[in-house]
């Protein structure tokens, strides 16, 4: 049995600060459009797909920079994406800043059907960086001061013919992102990502990024068997060098589709969802060989899928 999803992985180059969000929305659109000649059904775009990284600056009052975030989704900005989606028959998943009417600032992803009905809505939950201003920095990465953690954890949702899930960048560093999920079935993980190449607290890590934005993701995929869709935002920002390396990945923890530019550019990959169980049912046959009673519990906080 074959359950196939042909899946694309949007990379956006850089947006600056000067772009505004119309003309990224056109940019989205062009790559929907690329996606659709391609033949995909669902198009994975990366973490605040929007707007410029603002978290790399600081400022001392938050509700100044309330024009980064999102109050509604679509607003009438990017309505146009959702209604080209919706023509094309394509699905997406976006990455933005939200805005919510209780004034919680959050970093969320969504995921789009091909009918542009919002199925399911994500909020990051490993938030790095820091939350103070630290002006001896290059540039900061305050996302600590932009955003809240989310409460809610880690879902799965029914959507695409498989049982989909999302994390957000910071999110793939962390082996209980993938197993939460794994633990609800999932059987492929969408990713944004804004990864600046200089890490300071340690930049003895920056030579490394893109080895350990592989390791994380190949590593996932395979002891969770599920396929991983990890996509940049990346190239110069404001001065700023960001990883690239968007890659779709199997749960044989293999490189399908990996980006080789560093700027806007689509790679898609025909994603059989049966593939996972070959590994679900094998070596990594969670209920046989797994010992929670040993080394403890890790609890499916949504449940939101279950047969
Ligand atoms: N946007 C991110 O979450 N970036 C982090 C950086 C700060 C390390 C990441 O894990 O890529």
């Amino acid at each position: 049995m074959t359950r196939l999803l042909h899946v694309g992985a949007a990379q956006l180059g850089p947006i600056q600060q000067s772009d505004d969000r119309a003309s990224v929305v056109i940019r989205l659109i062009e790559l929907l459009r690329q996606a659709k000649a391609a033949k995909c059904e669902l198009v994975v775009f990366p973490e605040l797909a929007l707007t410029t990284f603002f978290p790399r600056w600081f400022v001392d009052d938050i509700a100044t920079t309330d024009h980064w975030y999102e109050t509604e989704m679509p607003s009438a900005v990017t309505l146009p994406l959702f209604l080209e989606a919706k023509r094309l028959e394509i699905g997406f998943c976006l990455g933005y800043a939200e805005l919510t009417p209780q004034g919680e600032r959050f970093n969320t992803q969504i995921l789009v059907e091909r009918d542009g009905s919002v199925v399911a809505k994500y909020r990051k939950v490993h938030i790095p960086g820091h939350e103070t201003n630290e002006p001896d920095r290059p540039f900061q990465h305050a996302e600590r001061y932009y955003f809240t953690p989310s409460a809610e954890g880690f879902g799965v949702w029914k959507a695409f013919g498989g049982r989909m899930g999302m994390m957000i960048c910071n999110d793939r560093r962390w082996p209980e992102s993938y197993r939460v999920m794994g633990l609800q079935g999932v059987e492929m993980i969408l990713c944004g990502y804004n990864t600046p190449m200089h890490y300071v607290p340690d930049p003895t890590q920056d030579v490394l990024q893109g080895f350990h934005n592989a390791l994380v993701m190949q590593s996932g995929a395979y002891q969770n068997g599920t396929f991983v869709v990890g996509v940049a935002k990346g190239g110069v920002e404001e001065g700023v060098l960001g990883l690239c390396d968007s890659s779709i990945i199997a749960p044989s923890g293999e490189i399908l589709a990996k980006t080789v530019t560093t700027g806007d550019e689509l790679v898609s990959a025909v994603c059989d969802l049966d593939w996972c169980k070959q590994y679900k049912e094998t070596l990594f046959d969670f209920d046989k060989y797994r010992r929670p009673e040993v080394y403890g519990r890790i609890t499916a906080q949504r449940g939101a899928v279950l047969d």
